[in-house]
């Protein structure tokens, strides 16, 4: 695969590069991304009934089901391409990679790199939702999706077992946030990778990048609601384009 001049130029010589990923990032694993309109998690549920803290508290069991579902694909994924190459390019000491993610999969980690920030938190961090402590009763396993499955429950209180992302409406992680803000003005390069840009704040991390002169570099098969801030975009899959800028 041909790179195109000006991202390699840009990828060669940045010493500080900020990774922003989302769930593009994992599509080659086979999770499925949010809005694509056929694949997308949202193409068959409405997120207003699965991801806020109103659908959490109207029928928690059936929330549970659609997060345990989940919690068993990404645990049967595996890394792709895009992801070994960015641990790949951190391992060779070049340039200081800082990966921010907005992906609560552990598919980064699992390939070699550091995260520096889950935006979103992670779904295996589990924590009790009436008194907070970080709980590690996954319950069942799950082996097919299921409408409703009863959530766990907190050793110490007898809450409900919820998993530890960020839904609509939730504040994100205040100090995970603050360490992706800094590393985004640390970075001479910034390298949006697999997201719309459509959620916030996440979104406005390559945006602030801009508006301070950095170089934003998206890396998406389609445009975004950030197309428009790139100097550069390269409309390949993350598995292809990321292993290409290492040769
Ligand atoms: C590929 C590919 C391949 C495919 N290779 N690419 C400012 C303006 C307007 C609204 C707001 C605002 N600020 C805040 C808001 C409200 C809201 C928001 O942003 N709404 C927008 C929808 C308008 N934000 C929030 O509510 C946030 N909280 C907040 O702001 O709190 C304030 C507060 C402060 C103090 C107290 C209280 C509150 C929280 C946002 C939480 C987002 N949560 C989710 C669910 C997580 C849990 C779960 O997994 O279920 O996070 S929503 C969902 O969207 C998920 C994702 O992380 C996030 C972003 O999606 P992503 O990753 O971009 O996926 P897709 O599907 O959208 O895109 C995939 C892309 O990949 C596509 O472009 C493809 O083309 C591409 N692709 N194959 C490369 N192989
Ligand atoms: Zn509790």
């Amino acid at each position: 695969m041909r790179v195109p001049e000006e991202v390699l130029e840009l990828a060669r010589t940045a010493k500080g590069v900020t990774v922003l990923t989302g769930a593009g990032m994992s599509a080659e694993s086979g999770l499925a991304t949010f809005r694509d309109a056929q694949t997308g998690l949202w193409a068959q549920q409405d997120p207003s009934e699965l991801a806020t803290p109103e659908a959490w508290e109207a029928d928690p069991a059936r929330v549970w089901a659609w997060y345990r579902w989940r919690m068993t694909l990404m645990t049967r994924a595996q890394p792709n391409a895009g992801h070994r190459a960015l641990a790949e390019w951190s391992e060779a000491g070049d340039a200081h990679l800082w990966v921010v993610t907005q992906n609560v999969d552990d598919l980064h980690e699992r390939a070699g790199s550091d995260v520096l920030a889950h935006l979103h938190g992670s779904i295996f961090a589990l924590r009790c939702s009436r008194c907070g402590q970080d709980a590690d009763a996954v319950g069942e396993p799950l082996t097919e999706p299921v409408e409703r499955l009863d959530p766990p429950v907190c050793v110490h209180c007898g809450g409900l077992v919820r998993p530890g992302i960020v839904w609509f409406g939730e504040a994100l992680p205040q100090d995970a946030l603050e360490r992706a803000e800094a590393a985004t003005l640390s970075a001479d390069l910034v390298l949006v990778i697999g997201t719309s840009g459509i959620v916030y704040p996440a979104a406005g991390l390559p945006i602030m990048a801009h508006h301070r002169g950095v170089p934003v570099v998206e890396i998406n098969p389609e445009e975004t609601d950030l197309s428009d801030i790139a100097t550069a975009t390269w409309r390949v899959p993350a598995g292809e384009a990321l292993p290409a800028l290492l040769t």
